[in-house]
Protein backbone atom coordinates (compact mmCIF):
# COMPACT_ATOMS: atom_id res chain seq x y z
CA UNK A 1 0.00 0.00 0.00
CA UNK A 2 1.36 3.21 -1.00
CA UNK A 3 1.55 6.12 1.34
CA UNK A 4 -1.17 8.09 -0.27
CA UNK A 5 -3.02 4.83 -0.08
CA UNK A 6 -2.78 4.85 3.55
CA UNK A 7 -3.28 8.52 4.28
CA UNK A 8 -6.54 8.37 2.24
CA UNK A 9 -7.76 5.34 4.74
CA UNK A 10 -6.86 7.06 8.17
CA UNK A 11 -8.59 10.06 6.46
CA UNK A 12 -11.47 7.94 5.93
CA UNK A 13 -11.95 5.50 8.88
CA UNK A 14 -11.53 9.09 10.54
CA UNK A 15 -14.43 10.53 8.71
CA UNK A 16 -16.58 7.82 9.05
CA UNK A 17 -16.12 6.70 12.82
CA UNK A 18 -15.13 10.40 14.42
CA UNK A 19 -17.22 12.62 12.39
CA UNK A 20 -20.43 11.06 12.17
CA UNK A 21 -23.37 13.18 13.81
CA UNK A 22 -26.68 12.95 13.51
CA UNK A 23 -29.25 15.50 12.52
CA UNK A 24 -32.45 16.16 13.76
CA UNK A 25 -35.80 16.79 11.38
CA UNK A 26 -36.25 20.53 11.42
CA UNK A 27 -39.71 20.66 12.91
CA UNK A 28 -38.24 18.34 16.25
CA UNK A 29 -39.23 19.99 19.04
CA UNK A 30 -36.65 20.14 22.21
CA UNK A 31 -37.93 21.29 25.82
CA UNK A 32 -37.61 20.39 29.65
CA UNK A 33 -40.46 19.66 31.74
CA UNK A 34 -41.38 20.24 35.60
CA UNK A 35 -44.27 19.88 37.70
CA UNK A 36 -46.36 21.58 40.08
CA UNK A 37 -45.77 20.27 43.16
CA UNK A 38 -42.44 19.20 42.19
CA UNK A 39 -40.97 23.57 42.01
CA UNK A 40 -43.44 25.89 43.00
CA UNK A 41 -43.36 25.45 47.07
CA UNK A 42 -45.64 28.41 48.71
CA UNK A 43 -47.81 25.66 50.00
CA UNK A 44 -49.90 27.77 51.40
CA UNK A 45 -49.27 30.99 50.25
CA UNK A 46 -51.70 33.31 48.66
CA UNK A 47 -54.71 31.40 49.11
CA UNK A 48 -53.66 28.14 47.56
CA UNK A 49 -55.72 24.60 49.30
CA UNK A 50 -53.81 21.62 50.74
CA UNK A 51 -53.19 18.73 48.02
CA UNK A 52 -53.07 15.36 48.46
CA UNK A 53 -48.77 15.40 48.56
CA UNK A 54 -48.87 18.42 51.70
CA UNK A 55 -51.27 15.74 53.26
CA UNK A 56 -49.19 12.93 52.64
CA UNK A 57 -45.91 14.42 53.42
CA UNK A 58 -47.04 16.05 56.72
CA UNK A 59 -48.43 13.34 58.09
CA UNK A 60 -46.46 10.77 57.12
CA UNK A 61 -42.96 12.39 57.05
CA UNK A 62 -41.11 8.98 57.53
CA UNK A 63 -42.31 7.77 53.67
CA UNK A 64 -39.89 10.27 52.44
CA UNK A 65 -36.18 9.53 52.07
CA UNK A 66 -35.11 12.30 54.28
CA UNK A 67 -38.39 12.90 55.95
CA UNK A 68 -38.74 16.17 53.40
CA UNK A 69 -41.42 18.10 51.90
CA UNK A 70 -42.23 20.89 48.99
CA UNK A 71 -43.60 23.07 51.35
CA UNK A 72 -41.00 25.61 49.84
CA UNK A 73 -38.94 23.29 46.75
CA UNK A 74 -37.61 25.33 45.04
CA UNK A 75 -39.79 28.14 45.12
CA UNK A 76 -40.68 28.77 41.74
CA UNK A 77 -44.25 30.00 42.79
CA UNK A 78 -41.92 33.74 43.85
CA UNK A 79 -39.04 32.97 41.09
CA UNK A 80 -40.52 31.42 38.06
CA UNK A 81 -39.13 34.47 36.23
CA UNK A 82 -35.67 33.35 36.68
CA UNK A 83 -36.93 30.11 35.52
CA UNK A 84 -38.02 31.51 32.64
CA UNK A 85 -34.71 32.85 31.97
CA UNK A 86 -32.89 30.06 31.57
CA UNK A 87 -35.05 28.35 29.15
CA UNK A 88 -34.57 31.41 27.00
CA UNK A 89 -30.95 31.17 27.48
CA UNK A 90 -31.28 27.08 26.30
CA UNK A 91 -33.38 28.20 23.78
CA UNK A 92 -36.37 25.44 24.05
CA UNK A 93 -39.44 25.39 21.84
CA UNK A 94 -41.38 24.38 24.80
CA UNK A 95 -41.58 24.50 28.81
CA UNK A 96 -43.76 21.38 30.00
CA UNK A 97 -45.16 21.98 33.70
CA UNK A 98 -48.11 21.51 35.49
CA UNK A 99 -51.12 23.61 36.79
CA UNK A 100 -51.81 23.00 40.64
CA UNK A 101 -55.19 22.26 41.11
CA UNK A 102 -55.75 23.23 45.00
CA UNK A 103 -53.90 26.58 43.79
CA UNK A 104 -57.18 27.21 41.48
CA UNK A 105 -59.74 25.96 43.35
CA UNK A 106 -58.33 25.42 46.97
CA UNK A 107 -61.03 23.19 48.02
CA UNK A 108 -60.96 20.96 45.29
CA UNK A 109 -64.33 22.09 43.67
CA UNK A 110 -65.81 25.29 41.72
CA UNK A 111 -67.67 27.22 43.99
CA UNK A 112 -64.56 29.27 45.31
CA UNK A 113 -61.73 30.19 42.57
CA UNK A 114 -57.78 31.56 44.19
CA UNK A 115 -58.00 34.24 41.35
CA UNK A 116 -54.03 34.78 43.06
CA UNK A 117 -53.02 31.63 41.63
CA UNK A 118 -55.23 32.15 38.29
CA UNK A 119 -53.22 35.29 37.76
CA UNK A 120 -49.51 33.64 38.86
CA UNK A 121 -50.03 31.03 35.72
CA UNK A 122 -51.72 33.89 33.34
CA UNK A 123 -48.16 35.51 34.35
CA UNK A 124 -45.98 32.70 33.40
CA UNK A 125 -47.77 32.24 30.24
CA UNK A 126 -47.48 35.93 29.42
CA UNK A 127 -43.63 35.64 29.85
CA UNK A 128 -43.15 32.25 27.52
CA UNK A 129 -45.14 33.88 24.98
CA UNK A 130 -42.72 36.90 25.28
CA UNK A 131 -39.98 34.95 24.62
CA UNK A 132 -41.38 32.58 21.99
CA UNK A 133 -41.71 28.97 24.51
CA UNK A 134 -44.53 27.17 23.71
CA UNK A 135 -46.01 26.16 26.81
CA UNK A 136 -47.15 21.95 27.00
CA UNK A 137 -49.49 22.42 29.97
CA UNK A 138 -50.13 19.06 32.40
CA UNK A 139 -53.46 19.60 34.17
CA UNK A 140 -53.02 17.33 36.68
CA UNK A 141 -49.40 15.89 38.05
CA UNK A 142 -50.59 14.33 41.62
CA UNK A 143 -51.31 17.39 43.47
CA UNK A 144 -55.01 16.18 43.91
CA UNK A 145 -56.98 18.46 46.22
CA UNK A 146 -56.88 16.81 49.66
CA UNK A 147 -60.80 17.06 50.24
CA UNK A 148 -61.46 15.09 47.39
CA UNK A 149 -58.95 12.83 48.74
CA UNK A 150 -60.72 12.65 51.57
CA UNK A 151 -63.81 11.22 49.34
CA UNK A 152 -61.51 8.39 47.95
CA UNK A 153 -59.70 10.14 45.36
CA UNK A 154 -58.75 8.47 42.82
CA UNK A 155 -60.70 5.29 43.64
CA UNK A 156 -64.34 7.46 43.58
CA UNK A 157 -66.05 8.24 39.94
CA UNK A 158 -67.30 11.52 41.33
CA UNK A 159 -63.93 12.95 40.60
CA UNK A 160 -64.53 12.40 37.00
CA UNK A 161 -67.43 15.37 37.32
CA UNK A 162 -65.21 17.10 39.78
CA UNK A 163 -62.02 16.95 37.21
CA UNK A 164 -64.88 18.28 34.53
CA UNK A 165 -65.32 21.28 36.25
CA UNK A 166 -61.67 21.98 37.43
CA UNK A 167 -60.79 21.74 33.55
CA UNK A 168 -63.32 23.33 31.90
CA UNK A 169 -62.09 26.87 34.01
CA UNK A 170 -58.40 25.96 33.00
CA UNK A 171 -59.31 25.62 29.26
CA UNK A 172 -61.32 28.80 29.66
CA UNK A 173 -58.79 30.65 31.48
CA UNK A 174 -55.88 29.70 30.00
CA UNK A 175 -56.57 28.51 26.47
CA UNK A 176 -55.63 31.28 24.24
CA UNK A 177 -52.10 30.02 25.30
CA UNK A 178 -51.90 26.47 24.98
CA UNK A 179 -51.47 24.22 21.91
CA UNK A 180 -50.84 21.45 23.91
CA UNK A 181 -52.92 19.96 27.01
CA UNK A 182 -52.36 17.10 28.75
CA UNK A 183 -54.78 16.34 31.31
CA UNK A 184 -53.24 13.39 33.92
CA UNK A 185 -49.89 12.76 34.50
CA UNK A 186 -48.27 8.96 34.69
CA UNK A 187 -51.61 7.14 36.20
CA UNK A 188 -49.54 4.19 36.16
CA UNK A 189 -47.05 5.38 38.53
CA UNK A 190 -49.83 6.84 41.31
CA UNK A 191 -51.88 4.29 40.81
CA UNK A 192 -49.23 1.12 41.40
CA UNK A 193 -47.16 3.68 43.92
CA UNK A 194 -50.22 5.51 45.83
CA UNK A 195 -53.15 2.97 45.26
CA UNK A 196 -51.41 -0.68 45.60
CA UNK A 197 -48.51 0.29 47.95
CA UNK A 198 -48.00 3.27 50.67
CA UNK A 199 -45.09 4.42 48.80
CA UNK A 200 -46.54 7.62 47.20
CA UNK A 201 -49.40 9.76 48.54
CA UNK A 202 -51.97 8.66 49.29
CA UNK A 203 -50.63 5.86 50.37
CA UNK A 204 -53.76 3.45 50.05
CA UNK A 205 -52.62 -0.19 49.48
CA UNK A 206 -55.94 -1.71 47.92
CA UNK A 207 -54.01 -4.88 46.96
CA UNK A 208 -55.14 -6.48 43.80
CA UNK A 209 -58.05 -3.47 43.79
CA UNK A 210 -56.41 0.06 43.90
CA UNK A 211 -54.33 -1.05 40.80
CA UNK A 212 -57.46 -1.36 38.41
CA UNK A 213 -60.40 1.40 40.18
CA UNK A 214 -57.29 3.83 39.97
CA UNK A 215 -57.19 2.84 36.41
CA UNK A 216 -60.60 3.22 35.35
CA UNK A 217 -61.31 6.38 37.28
CA UNK A 218 -58.26 7.88 35.89
CA UNK A 219 -59.32 6.99 32.10
CA UNK A 220 -63.02 8.41 32.49
CA UNK A 221 -61.52 11.46 33.46
CA UNK A 222 -59.17 11.85 30.74
CA UNK A 223 -61.95 11.20 28.16
CA UNK A 224 -64.54 13.60 30.18
CA UNK A 225 -61.68 16.37 29.61
CA UNK A 226 -61.25 15.46 26.53
CA UNK A 227 -64.85 15.65 25.05
CA UNK A 228 -65.52 18.87 27.13
CA UNK A 229 -62.32 20.67 24.96
CA UNK A 230 -63.70 19.23 21.95
CA UNK A 231 -67.35 19.81 22.37
CA UNK A 232 -66.79 23.53 23.84
CA UNK A 233 -63.22 24.85 23.08
CA UNK A 234 -61.82 23.05 19.98
CA UNK A 235 -63.12 25.48 17.65
CA UNK A 236 -61.75 28.64 19.36
CA UNK A 237 -58.38 27.44 20.79
CA UNK A 238 -57.77 24.59 17.90
CA UNK A 239 -55.26 22.94 20.53
CA UNK A 240 -54.35 19.15 21.05
CA UNK A 241 -55.40 16.48 24.34
CA UNK A 242 -53.55 13.67 25.48
CA UNK A 243 -53.04 11.44 28.38
CA UNK A 244 -49.40 11.20 29.25
CA UNK A 245 -48.29 7.29 30.03
CA UNK A 246 -45.68 6.15 30.93
CA UNK A 247 -43.86 2.68 30.58
CA UNK A 248 -40.97 0.11 30.91
CA UNK A 249 -39.72 -1.60 28.42
CA UNK A 250 -40.45 -5.37 28.99
CA UNK A 251 -37.45 -7.33 27.74
CA UNK A 252 -37.78 -11.35 28.31
CA UNK A 253 -35.19 -12.81 30.35
CA UNK A 254 -35.06 -15.44 27.69
CA UNK A 255 -36.08 -14.39 24.07
CA UNK A 256 -36.11 -18.08 22.64
CA UNK A 257 -37.92 -18.92 25.19
CA UNK A 258 -41.94 -18.66 24.17
CA UNK A 259 -43.41 -18.21 27.85
CA UNK A 260 -40.74 -15.73 28.61
CA UNK A 261 -41.92 -13.66 25.78
CA UNK A 262 -45.55 -14.12 26.31
CA UNK A 263 -44.88 -12.93 29.68
CA UNK A 264 -43.34 -10.04 28.48
CA UNK A 265 -46.04 -8.96 26.30
CA UNK A 266 -48.97 -9.44 29.27
CA UNK A 267 -46.52 -7.25 31.21
CA UNK A 268 -46.96 -4.82 28.52
CA UNK A 269 -50.33 -5.16 28.13
CA UNK A 270 -51.14 -4.93 31.64
CA UNK A 271 -49.68 -1.41 32.39
CA UNK A 272 -49.21 0.28 28.60
CA UNK A 273 -51.89 -1.45 27.61
CA UNK A 274 -54.40 -0.90 30.51
CA UNK A 275 -54.88 2.73 29.40
CA UNK A 276 -53.60 2.75 25.41
CA UNK A 277 -55.84 -0.17 24.45
CA UNK A 278 -59.07 1.61 26.34
CA UNK A 279 -57.76 4.95 24.31
CA UNK A 280 -57.10 3.33 20.90
CA UNK A 281 -58.92 -0.07 20.46
CA UNK A 282 -61.76 -0.03 23.41
CA UNK A 283 -62.03 -1.65 26.25
CA UNK A 284 -59.36 -3.47 28.55
CA UNK A 285 -56.90 -5.55 26.69
CA UNK A 286 -58.16 -9.24 26.74
CA UNK A 287 -55.74 -10.62 28.26
CA UNK A 288 -56.32 -8.23 31.36
CA UNK A 289 -59.92 -9.25 31.29
CA UNK A 290 -59.29 -12.81 31.49
CA UNK A 291 -56.74 -13.37 33.83
CA UNK A 292 -58.16 -10.90 36.52
CA UNK A 293 -61.86 -11.98 35.48
CA UNK A 294 -60.37 -15.80 36.03
CA UNK A 295 -58.20 -15.07 39.36
CA UNK A 296 -61.50 -13.01 40.77
CA UNK A 297 -63.83 -15.40 40.19
CA UNK A 298 -61.16 -18.47 41.76
CA UNK A 299 -60.93 -16.02 44.65
CA UNK A 300 -64.69 -16.13 45.34
CA UNK A 301 -65.52 -12.50 44.74
CA UNK A 302 -68.70 -11.74 43.75
CA UNK A 303 -67.63 -9.31 40.97
CA UNK A 304 -64.59 -9.66 39.18
CA UNK A 305 -61.51 -7.06 40.54
CA UNK A 306 -61.63 -5.32 37.09
CA UNK A 307 -64.43 -2.55 37.16
CA UNK A 308 -66.26 -3.38 33.97
CA UNK A 309 -67.04 -0.36 31.17
CA UNK A 310 -70.12 0.10 29.86
CA UNK A 311 -70.24 -0.15 26.18
CA UNK A 312 -71.05 3.33 26.28
CA UNK A 313 -68.06 4.03 28.71
CA UNK A 314 -66.31 2.06 25.81
CA UNK A 315 -67.07 4.63 23.18
CA UNK A 316 -66.64 7.47 25.25
CA UNK A 317 -63.10 6.72 25.77
CA UNK A 318 -62.41 5.56 22.57
CA UNK A 319 -60.20 7.66 20.41
CA UNK A 320 -59.75 10.59 23.04
CA UNK A 321 -56.18 11.22 22.35
CA UNK A 322 -54.92 13.27 20.06
CA UNK A 323 -51.21 12.95 20.32
CA UNK A 324 -49.32 9.61 22.45
CA UNK A 325 -47.62 12.19 25.24
CA UNK A 326 -44.94 9.29 26.25
CA UNK A 327 -42.66 9.73 28.96
CA UNK A 328 -40.04 6.43 29.28
CA UNK A 329 -36.81 6.44 31.87
CA UNK A 330 -36.00 2.84 32.34
CA UNK A 331 -36.10 -1.11 31.05
CA UNK A 332 -36.64 -4.24 32.81
CA UNK A 333 -36.21 -7.87 32.31
CA UNK A 334 -39.76 -10.47 32.65
CA UNK A 335 -39.82 -13.86 33.21
CA UNK A 336 -43.20 -16.11 34.21
CA UNK A 337 -43.39 -17.44 37.70
CA UNK A 338 -47.09 -19.37 38.05
CA UNK A 339 -49.90 -19.97 36.12
CA UNK A 340 -52.81 -17.81 37.12
CA UNK A 341 -54.51 -20.17 38.43
CA UNK A 342 -52.23 -20.80 41.42
CA UNK A 343 -50.76 -18.60 44.33
CA UNK A 344 -54.99 -17.95 44.77
CA UNK A 345 -54.05 -16.82 48.37
CA UNK A 346 -52.63 -13.41 47.21
CA UNK A 347 -54.15 -10.39 45.52
CA UNK A 348 -52.31 -7.99 43.41
CA UNK A 349 -51.82 -6.73 40.01
CA UNK A 350 -48.20 -8.88 40.10
CA UNK A 351 -50.11 -12.02 40.65
CA UNK A 352 -52.81 -11.11 37.79
CA UNK A 353 -49.61 -11.12 35.73
CA UNK A 354 -48.02 -14.20 36.64
CA UNK A 355 -44.65 -12.77 36.06
CA UNK A 356 -41.66 -11.25 38.05
CA UNK A 357 -39.21 -8.55 36.76
CA UNK A 358 -35.48 -8.32 37.20
CA UNK A 359 -32.89 -6.43 35.46
CA UNK A 360 -29.67 -7.33 33.47
CA UNK A 361 -26.66 -6.72 35.27
CA UNK A 362 -24.95 -5.40 32.43
CA UNK A 363 -27.20 -2.03 32.14
CA UNK A 364 -25.31 1.14 33.96
CA UNK A 365 -27.35 1.98 37.23
CA UNK A 366 -27.82 5.24 38.18
CA UNK A 367 -28.03 6.95 41.73
CA UNK A 368 -32.09 5.79 42.06
CA UNK A 369 -32.73 2.07 42.71
CA UNK A 370 -35.18 1.95 39.90
CA UNK A 371 -33.17 3.36 37.03
CA UNK A 372 -30.92 1.61 34.80
CA UNK A 373 -29.93 3.07 31.61
CA UNK A 374 -31.63 1.06 28.68
CA UNK A 375 -31.89 3.56 25.44
CA UNK A 376 -32.63 0.86 23.64
CA UNK A 377 -35.83 0.15 25.35
CA UNK A 378 -37.39 3.82 24.19
CA UNK A 379 -36.40 2.58 20.83
CA UNK A 380 -38.36 -0.08 21.10
CA UNK A 381 -41.23 1.62 23.82
CA UNK A 382 -41.86 3.75 20.57
CA UNK A 383 -42.45 0.88 18.19
CA UNK A 384 -44.44 -1.03 20.44
CA UNK A 385 -46.81 2.17 20.87
CA UNK A 386 -46.55 2.45 17.28
CA UNK A 387 -47.62 -1.09 15.65
CA UNK A 388 -50.24 -1.66 19.01
CA UNK A 389 -52.13 1.79 18.06
CA UNK A 390 -51.60 2.37 14.67
CA UNK A 391 -48.50 4.54 14.14
CA UNK A 392 -49.91 7.23 16.16
CA UNK A 393 -48.24 11.16 16.80
CA UNK A 394 -45.73 10.58 19.60
CA UNK A 395 -44.48 13.49 22.03
CA UNK A 396 -42.03 12.56 24.34
CA UNK A 397 -42.70 14.45 27.57
CA UNK A 398 -40.38 12.94 30.18
CA UNK A 399 -36.79 11.32 30.10
CA UNK A 400 -34.12 11.81 32.93
CA UNK A 401 -31.59 10.62 34.96
CA UNK A 402 -30.96 10.91 38.98
CA UNK A 403 -27.59 11.17 40.43
CA UNK A 404 -26.40 12.90 43.55
CA UNK A 405 -26.23 16.46 42.92
CA UNK A 406 -22.93 16.53 40.83
CA UNK A 407 -22.45 19.07 38.33
CA UNK A 408 -19.83 17.56 36.10
CA UNK A 409 -22.79 15.33 35.55
CA UNK A 410 -21.43 13.01 32.33
CA UNK A 411 -23.51 10.00 33.52
CA UNK A 412 -26.30 12.12 32.74
CA UNK A 413 -25.11 13.45 29.54
CA UNK A 414 -24.42 9.67 28.39
CA UNK A 415 -27.90 8.71 29.56
CA UNK A 416 -29.66 11.68 27.52
CA UNK A 417 -27.21 11.30 24.39
CA UNK A 418 -28.14 7.62 24.22
CA UNK A 419 -31.71 8.00 24.48
CA UNK A 420 -32.11 10.76 21.97
CA UNK A 421 -29.95 8.60 19.42
CA UNK A 422 -32.10 6.14 19.70
CA UNK A 423 -35.34 8.71 19.10
CA UNK A 424 -34.08 9.39 15.70
CA UNK A 425 -33.15 5.95 14.59
CA UNK A 426 -36.79 5.54 15.32
CA UNK A 427 -37.59 8.19 13.44
CA UNK A 428 -35.27 7.79 10.33
CA UNK A 429 -34.59 4.20 10.03
CA UNK A 430 -38.24 2.61 11.74
CA UNK A 431 -40.19 5.36 10.47
CA UNK A 432 -41.72 6.52 13.36
CA UNK A 433 -43.43 9.51 13.75
CA UNK A 434 -41.65 11.36 17.24
CA UNK A 435 -42.75 15.04 17.33
CA UNK A 436 -40.41 16.24 19.85
CA UNK A 437 -38.71 15.29 23.36
CA UNK A 438 -38.74 16.90 27.14
CA UNK A 439 -35.87 15.85 29.19
CA UNK A 440 -36.96 15.65 33.21
CA UNK A 441 -36.03 17.98 34.51
CA UNK A 442 -35.39 21.82 34.29
CA UNK A 443 -33.74 21.41 37.32
CA UNK A 444 -33.80 19.87 40.79
CA UNK A 445 -36.66 19.76 42.80
CA UNK A 446 -38.71 17.50 45.14
CA UNK A 447 -38.26 13.76 44.04
CA UNK A 448 -41.48 12.15 45.29
CA UNK A 449 -40.84 9.11 48.02
CA UNK A 450 -36.64 10.34 47.14
CA UNK A 451 -37.56 13.91 48.84
CA UNK A 452 -34.21 15.84 47.42
CA UNK A 453 -31.50 12.73 47.55
CA UNK A 454 -32.27 12.19 43.99
CA UNK A 455 -31.37 14.65 41.45
CA UNK A 456 -32.69 14.93 38.26
CA UNK A 457 -32.08 18.50 37.10
CA UNK A 458 -29.73 20.14 34.51
CA UNK A 459 -29.80 22.58 36.63
CA UNK A 460 -28.91 22.12 40.38
CA UNK A 461 -30.17 23.87 43.27
CA UNK A 462 -29.04 24.45 46.39
CA UNK A 463 -31.98 23.94 48.81
CA UNK A 464 -30.02 24.71 51.38
CA UNK A 465 -29.33 28.38 50.45
CA UNK A 466 -31.37 31.09 51.21
CA UNK A 467 -31.84 31.92 47.91
CA UNK A 468 -31.97 28.65 46.42
CA UNK A 469 -29.26 29.08 43.98
CA UNK A 470 -29.55 28.00 40.67
CA UNK A 471 -26.22 26.48 39.16
CA UNK A 472 -26.27 24.82 35.58
CA UNK A 473 -24.20 21.11 35.15
CA UNK A 474 -22.27 20.57 31.99
CA UNK A 475 -25.36 18.48 30.79
CA UNK A 476 -27.01 22.22 30.73
CA UNK A 477 -24.21 23.03 28.07
CA UNK A 478 -24.71 19.76 26.28
CA UNK A 479 -28.28 20.51 25.82
CA UNK A 480 -28.30 23.75 25.40
CA UNK A 481 -25.62 23.04 22.11
CA UNK A 482 -27.49 20.50 21.40
CA UNK A 483 -30.81 22.48 20.64
CA UNK A 484 -28.79 25.01 18.92
CA UNK A 485 -26.68 22.63 16.59
CA UNK A 486 -29.60 19.85 16.32
CA UNK A 487 -27.29 17.61 15.82
CA UNK A 488 -25.85 14.69 17.93
CA UNK A 489 -23.27 12.06 18.07
CA UNK A 490 -24.62 8.84 17.79
CA UNK A 491 -21.33 6.69 17.18
CA UNK A 492 -21.21 5.11 20.72
CA UNK A 493 -24.74 4.24 20.74
CA UNK A 494 -25.17 1.09 18.59
C1 LIG B 1 -42.01 10.43 36.75
N1 LIG B 1 -40.60 4.18 37.25
O1 LIG B 1 -42.23 9.45 37.71
C2 LIG B 1 -42.83 11.64 37.15
O2 LIG B 1 -43.73 12.03 36.16
C3 LIG B 1 -42.00 12.80 37.62
O3 LIG B 1 -42.78 13.64 38.40
C4 LIG B 1 -40.78 12.29 38.36
O4 LIG B 1 -40.07 13.28 39.02
C5 LIG B 1 -39.90 11.58 37.34
O5 LIG B 1 -40.64 10.61 36.62
C6 LIG B 1 -38.65 10.93 37.92
O6 LIG B 1 -39.00 9.95 38.85
C7 LIG B 1 -41.77 8.15 37.53
O7 LIG B 1 -40.46 3.52 38.31
C8 LIG B 1 -41.55 7.41 38.67
O8 LIG B 1 -40.41 3.62 36.14
C9 LIG B 1 -41.16 6.08 38.57
C10 LIG B 1 -41.00 5.51 37.32
C11 LIG B 1 -41.21 6.24 36.17
C12 LIG B 1 -41.60 7.57 36.29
Amino acid sequence: MSIKQILFLIVFINFVSFGRTDKFPDNFLFGVATSAYQIEGAWNQSGKGESMWDWFTHNFPERIQDTSNADIACDSYNRYEEDVSFLKDLNVSFYRFSISWPRIFPNGQNNRVNWEGVNYYIAVFKLLKEFNIEPVVTLYHWDLPQPLNNLGGWTNPLLVDYFANYVRFCYEQFGQYVKYWITLNEPQTTCINGYSSTEFAPGYNIKGLGFYYCAYVHLLAHARAYHIYKDEFYETQQGKVSIDLTMRWMEPLNKSDESHVLAAERTLQFTMGLYGHPLYLGDWPQIVKDNVDKRSELQGYARSRLPKFTSEQIDFIKGTNDYFALNYYTSNLVYPTHDITEDLNETSYGKDMGVSLSIDSSWPSSTSSWLYNVPYGLRSMINWVAEQYDNPEIFILENGFADLHTLDDYDRINYLNGHLCHTLRAINEDKRTVIGYALWSLMDNFEWSDGYEQSFGIIAVDFSSVNLTRTVRASYEWYKNLIESRTIDCEDFE
